[in-house]
């Protein structure tokens, strides 16, 4: 079935001798930096490649903003080309082997052949997402004014029944986990009964809840606002987190970067969240203004820092029910989304690497002295380190690519699946 052009290892190996040399200089000199702060390097590249994130299938499509969107060529036309990009992103940087799909935009007409196509490039799946922002062919009532919190009761039950629809076709994939995001809100003051709503939302909730397999567990995603301009049901941590705990035990809050108020301190939310045993996981990307969707680390690389700094020290100290869900969910309007995607997936493993380089003691000593200028210089040292050598060793040692960027470009990929992939008039799945 797979006669299409893939790149394959001896291309990836051949093309890492071009960087061997320099790459082994510059990790020598880097461990010899690090073993005078105590630090062995070879902990520090089996931490880069224990770091895994899943690849989101929405985004391997070009996205758009409200006003348009520019296709690029060579997209992916249904869920199977999608898995071979993002087979191709793993293959390149070893860090993405899974891969979460949204529902109904990629739904499989047999997920046991795409499981067993996904395997045969080596990826598994992550979350599943429902969809209950937009209306789909063929559906019998309309998400206009919401979904799981629509004042008619019917409107609700279609809902759940398509979020359960996705737990069961993610029982077939061999995911663990569904993500439930909602549009649902009002777009004027006095449009929807606030309380009324939220209890509509718990209780369709409850029902999905049902639904979820014993080892499965289903992500709350809040967002600040859009599409309802004015007011959202799930709105922020602390709805979300009051949700899942009526919920119980398998009801975990979900953070997605883009979906806080701007100059939200996230790094605190991240950690409430875990200190109450309630954190989910991340959908990962950066933004300006709102959820701009932007490639994770390109705009507040120092605040992606400090919430793995969270993590991290989570992780460190053992916190009670801490397994939190890695994925990606960007938009990718201007770029290759491959190649984003690739180069988001190495500043969570940057960000990941360096916050196992934070001095704890140090840092906790100078908390407990008050001496706040020692703990800001205990975490920039880490910040400030230069850790590419590690991550370009984790990945060539796996069988990645030293320069994932130069390898994807000199393998003509994208011109290869441009004439492929003959453009087809309207690609459903992604984010217009
Ligand atoms: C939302 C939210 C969801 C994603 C959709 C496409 O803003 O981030 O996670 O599934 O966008
Ligand atoms: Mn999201
Ligand atoms: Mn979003």
């Amino acid at each position: 079935m797979n006669t299409t052009f893939a790149i394959n290892d001896s291309f990836i190996a051949e093309q890492n001798r071009k960087a061997k040399a320099w790459l082994d200089e510059d990790y020598e000199h880097l461990g010899r930096q690090l073993r005078r702060r105590g630090v062995e390097i070879e902990d520090l590249t089996d931490q880069a490649q224990s770091f895994k994130v899943a690849v989101p299938s929405w985004g391997v499509g070009t996205g758009g903003t409200r006003f348009a969107r520019f296709p690029g060529p060579g997209e992916p036309r249904g869920v199977y080309e999608k898995l071979e990009d993002c087979a191709t992103i793993n293959r390149l940087v070893r860090a993405t082997p899974t891969v979460s799909l949204h529902i109904p935009w990629d739904k499989p007409e047999d997920p046991s052949e795409l499981r067993e196509f996904a395997a045969s490039l080596g990826l598994g799946f992550d979350a599943m997402n429902s969809n209950t922002f937009q209306d789909h062919p063929g559906q019998k009532l309309s998400y206009k004014f919401g979904s799981l919190t629509h004042p008619d009761h019917a409107v609700r039950e279609q809902a759940v029944e398509h979020n359960m629809e996705c737990i069961e076709i993610g029982k077939k994939l061999g995911s663990k986990a569904h993500t439930v995001w909602i549009g649902d809100g009002g777009n004027f003051p006095g449009q929807q009964h606030f309380r009324r709503t939220l209890e509509r939302y718990i209780e369709s909730l409850r029902e999905i809840y049902k639904a979820l397999p014993d080892d499965w567990r289903v992500f709350i995603e809040h967002k600040l606002y859009e599409p309802a301009f004015y007011s959202t049901v799930i709105n922020d941590w602390g709805t979300s987190y009051y949700c899942a705990t009526q919920l119980g035990p398998k009801a975990q809050c979900l953070v997605d970067l883009g979906h806080h108020a701007p100059n939200v301190n996230i790094e605190m939310i991240v950690a409430r969240l875990i200190q109450f045993g309630k954190l989910a996981g991340f959908h990962f990307n950066d933004s300006k203004y709102g959820d701009d969707d932007l490639d994770a680390g390109s705009i507040k690389p120092f605040q992606l820092f400090l919430i793995f700094n969270e993590l991290v020290d989570a992780e460190l100290s053992g916190a009670a029910d801490f397994n939190p869900a890695y994925m990606l969910d960007q938009s990718h309007n201007v770029t290759d989304p491959i190649e984003s995607l690739m180069l988001s997936a190495v500043e969570l493993q940057r960000a990941y690497v360096q916050a196992h380089l934070v001095d704890r003691a140090g840092l906790e000593a100078a908390q407990e002295q008050c001496d706040a200028i020692r703990a800001l210089a205990t975490l920039k040292q880490a910040f400030t380190t230069d850790v590419a050598p590690v991550i370009a060793m984790a990945r060539q040692r796996a069988g990645g690519a030293i320069d994932p960027l130069a390898v994807y470009r000199a393998s003509g990929y994208r011109q290869r699946k441009a004439e492929e992939r003959p453009a087809v008039l309207s690609i459903s799945a992604g984010i217009v």
